[in-house]
């Protein structure tokens, strides 16, 4: 890729690219396969098309049971708390009982493998807030069924657990799994660029951002796009990118989700050992972006250190507001790192942000308790801010 394809193919990919339905999206998918010479070099799309359609059956699925109402399985759970944290692994790891442990929800836990068919939440809590963990089923290539519900709710989810189990090789376990979402445009380790494309605008095609691409310039991204009949788009550029990747964003884009491996089942004879295999695995990997701990499920080993790790993982902030001379709030605002006093009132009320005068702060990123400060302030992890207003 890009492949070089007949017209007649290339016109049905247009044609996906433009759907917006789902339905329609699936149809120009179907038309796409059929239409697609069966030859070297178009393979890798043909999968894609192939993986595609099998995860938009699903969500047409999922639409319809929405539409009678209810019942049914569901794979979107709706989010709460300050993240969302999809649990997943491979058959039999520990992954209901881990949930179980950790938030109280009723999982169902058994000594089988695919005892977990659909995904449950429960709240982990963490100092003042609460991340939501999401047990799911298993990642198996003997259960093609989830394969495409699980990469869904990992795409939708704030970060992702991966939990392999420490009583046989992890390796294997944590390249299957990693493998297997990144077929489904979900990257657990941090990619060397990312792309994301804006349709639209008045510009033409203009490649944005501080990314770099590998195989071609700007004029290629250009032809590239006129091809799916796309002359108007901002093109952001992340990190280092080729041309490959310019026209799988435009199918679909793929996201980068923060993750934590849990090596469960640590109290296992020979735990220790397979333990060090993967810790030096991901070290040659350089996977700097994937943080790894043994657990245990069973013994409780190292499941409170589980809470923090998240929040670091996350990258995320708390800032407690207050009004005029009352007391802070009890429940934090959640904000990403690097926040400023304009994010926090955008998220306050839209209002917030037109009426403002100034705010005052008291904490980490106050120079002195009650330092006055504009918009672009920026906030740190426990913060109390006082917002003043015009009216
Ligand atoms: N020794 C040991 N056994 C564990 C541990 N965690 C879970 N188990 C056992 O492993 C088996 C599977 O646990 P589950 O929590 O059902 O595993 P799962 O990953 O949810 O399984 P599926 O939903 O089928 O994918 C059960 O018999 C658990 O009791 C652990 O830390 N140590
Ligand atoms: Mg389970």
């Amino acid at each position: 890729m890009p492949a070089n394809l007949p017209p007649e193919a290339q016109a049905r990919l247009a044609k996906y690219s433009e759907a917006k339905t789902v339905e329609e999206k699936i149809r120009a998918l179907e038309e796409f396969i059929s239409a697609v010479p069966k030859h070297k070099g178009v393979e890798n799309l043909l999968l894609w098309a192939k993986r595609r359609l099998a995860e938009l059956r699903e969500e047409l699925e999922e639409q319809k049971r929405k539409r009678k109402g209810g019942g049914g399985p569901r794979i979107f759970v709706e989010k709460e708390g300050a993240a969302q944290v999809a649990v997943i692994g491979p058959p039999n790891t520990g992954k209901s009982l881990l949930v179980q442990r950790l938030t109280g929800a009723r999982t169902r836990v058994a000594d089988y493998p695919f005892s977990t068919t659909l995904p449950v939440p429960g709240m982990l809590p963490y100092k003042d807030i609460y991340f939501q963990l999401v047990d799911s089923p298993p990642l198996s290539r003997e259960a093609p069924q989830f394969i495409p519900r699980i990469a869904g709710l990992a795409r939708n989810a704030d970060a992702v657990i991966v939990v392999v189990s420490l009583d046989s090789d992890p390796v294997e376990q944590y390249e299957f799994v990693r493998d297997i979402l990144s077929e489904h445009g979900v990257f657990i380790e941090k990619p060397r660029g990312t792309v994301r494309i804006e349709k639209g605008g008045e510009h033409g095609v203009q490649v944005l951002g501080s990314g770099r691409i590998l195989d071609g310039t700007i004029k290629d991204v250009e032809r590239l796009l006129s091809r799916y009949r796309i002359y108007r788009a901002r093109v952001y550029v992340e990190g280092e990118v080729s041309l490959d990747d310019i026209e799988m964003a435009i199918l679909r884009s793929s996201v980068y989700r923060p993750t934590i491996v849990l090596a469960n089942k640590a109290d296992v004879p020979g735990a220790a050992e397979r333990y060090r295999r993967l810790y030096n695995y991901l070290l040659e990997r350089k996977s700097k972006s994937v943080w790894l701990i043994p657990v245990s499920a069973r013994t409780g080993l190292n499941l409170d250190k589980i809470g923090e790790l998240l929040f670091k993982r996350l990258n995320i902030i708390r800032v407690y507001t207050k009004k005029p001379n009352s007391e802070p709030s009890k429940i934090p605002v959640v904000l990403p790192k690097g926040s400023t006093i304009r994010d926090l009132a955008e998220h306050i009320h839209s209002d917030m942000l037109e009426y403002f005068e100034y705010a005052k702060v008291w904490g980490p990123s106050a120079k002195y308790p009650g330092e006055r400060v504009g918009l672009d302030h920026v906030l740190e992890d426990g913060d109390i801010v006082e917002i003043h207003s015009k009216r």
